[in-house]
């Protein structure tokens, strides 16, 4: 009798030990606040971009933001860029004023402008575009009645299927050093988005600045990686974990491409008129159904990439679904996790619950004994704290308190975070507990008189728009010598974060 009890209650019990580990958690995965730790940085203003508000009517995600200022750009030769979403590519002069280099909503009479990744989304340029005037765009085209077929489609869907379609475009100024764009234009990939909304579309373009000449990664075009809306992106397609975590798709890719036509390259052909790099681990790949474009995968919304100048080292800022926002560290081939993963945490959907479950992991997992096959944030922060990660930089630049931090924030409060750089890539073990701490960074500006007066990214931007506001639309820009520009699509302000001017506003 006793060993039969022991027998029944031994099974209970693990069962009962495996059940507490599975529980779902229902609130405040981090529980300690990110706090403020004595880091400051003074911001100034450099230009407010021209008020583009009705441009487009009500085809308007935000029809009271003065400007949809996106990214900043600086060319090698010093040239300075920047763009509207609404569908404006100006190019800044020696004194920061804006004139329209490129007016590419005239240039997409298909386009949309009605959700917060929409028109206009994002461009980069060729680093040797002072030489061969090449420069690339990122805009979204409403799907029905459109004249054009997608070159790809996700699996199982067909072009009546098409709400959307996401499109990269190659720009040849036909004169690079000339002040507007004059010259002809190349489409290298259109596909399609199949949920409601245009949710999660590709979002940036990036060379890898850190690139030289004659390294296996110069000239190769980075995208956004996207789960164009298989998450919360509305209808009967959306919250499908089918189209995940798979590599006959697109969808939550890193795109890395050749940009160069398969014409010129004669190399091999991706999906569209573009060549796939064969340094990409997948393109070595044998298996037909695993395309070659891919970069890295599993990612919801990774939407702004950037390179640490000082040795190479990738991040993508991946925005959560109902809990955490996270920072990675990205290499060639690996797998971050999404749909199936969300921060270090099991998102509830892949077991057939909702997208906004998260279950703990096995300790066996959280401590790398044991090997899952997908790669983990080096940081992260959940949404008592934010809500949607923004670009991050590591920083090098003049301001001495920034440097050796990765600098980053959240879209919607407007806080500005700050991690250790080295903490995150030893925190970069292949064990998920592992992550870099996060502190909040005050800002401050020095009012006439040279006082320093605390401030917020959203304060400055309601200061702005003389009215309460309920997001920041915090986004992040590198200078080329390291500087880091803050800008807000609600009051179309580019500021930049500079080392203390005490003494100068003192002086006055
Ligand atoms: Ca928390
Ligand atoms: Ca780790």
């Amino acid at each position: 009798m006793r060993l039969k009890t022991s027998l029944v209650i031994a099974p209970l019990l693990a069962m009962s030990a495996a059940g507490a580990a599975n529980a779902q958690i229902t609130s405040n995965p981090f529980p300690a606040p990110i706090e403020k730790k004595g880091l400051a940085v003074e911001i100034k203003d450099v230009v407010r971009l021209p008020d583009s508000r009705g441009a487009h009517g009500t085809d308007d995600v935000t029809p009271s933001g003065w400007a949809r200022v996106s990214f900043m750009r600086d060319l090698p030769d010093g040239r300075r860029f920047v763009n509207d979403s609404r569908g404006f590519l100006y190019l800044l002069d020696a004194s920061n004023q804006p004139h329209v280099y490129a007016d590419v909503s005239a240039a997409f009479p298909y386009a949309v402008y009605n959700r917060l990744e929409s028109g206009f989304i994002g461009f980069a340029f060729h680093p040797e575009f002072a030489k061969n005037g090449l420069f690339y765009t990122v805009h979204s085209e409403r799907g029905p009645g459109n004249p054009k077929t997608p070159d790809f489609i996700p699996p199982g869907y067909g072009v009546k299927d098409a709400s959307y379609h996401n499109v990269i475009t190659e720009w040849h100024a036909t004169n690079p050093a000339a002040a507007t764009f004059e010259g002809t234009r190349r489409e290298l990939l259109r596909e399609a988005h199949v949920v409601a909304n245009l949710t999660h579309p590709m979002g940036a373009l990036e060379f890898n600045p850190a690139a030289k000449p004659g390294d296996a990664d110069y000239g190769l075009l980075y995208t956004s990686g996207s789960d164009h809306g298989f998450s919360n992106g509305g209808g009967p397609n959306a919250s499908n974990p089918a189209q995940t975590q798979r590599l006959d798709t697109i969808m939550t890719a890193i795109l890395r491409i050749d940009p160069r036509s398969p014409s010129v390259s004669h190399g091999v052909k991706g999906l569209g008129d573009y060549t796939v790099p064969m340094a990409n681990k997948f393109a070595a790949d044998n298996d037909p159904k695993t395309l070659g474009e891919i970069y890295a995968y599993g990612f919801r919304n990774a939407h702004r990439l950037s390179w640490d100048m000082a040795d190479g080292t990738m991040f993508a800022s991946d925005i959560g679904m109902d809990n955490i926002e996270e920072i990675n560290i990205v290499r060639n081939g690996e797998n971050y996790g999404w749909m199936r993963r969300e921060g270090y945490f099991d998102n509830g959907r892949f077991r057939g619950g909702a997208l906004n479950e998260l279950y703990p992991l096995p300790a066996d997992i959280m401590d790398g004994r044991k090997k899952d096959g997908y790669t983990y944030p080096v940081a992260m922060y959940d949404h008592d704290e934010g809500r949607s990660v923004t670009d991050g930089f590591a920083y090098h630049g003049r301001i001495a308190a920034l440097r050796g931090k990765f600098v980053f924030g959240d879209i919607q409060t407007g806080r500005v975070f700050a991690s250790d750089l080295a903490a995150m890539k030893k925190a970069d073990d292949g064990i998920p507990q592992t992550v870099a701490p996060i502190e909040e960074i005050q800002l401050y500006v020095r009012d006439a008189s040279g006082k320093r007066v605390d401030v917020t990214m959203r304060g400055l931007a309601e200061k702005m728009m003389d009215k309460s506001l309920p997001r920041a639309d915090l986004h992040i820009g590198r200078s080329r010598d390291g500087e880091l520009f803050l800008t807000s699509r609600q009051d179309g302000m580019i500021r930049m974060l500079v080392p203390d001017d005490e003494k100068a506003a003192s002086n006055k």
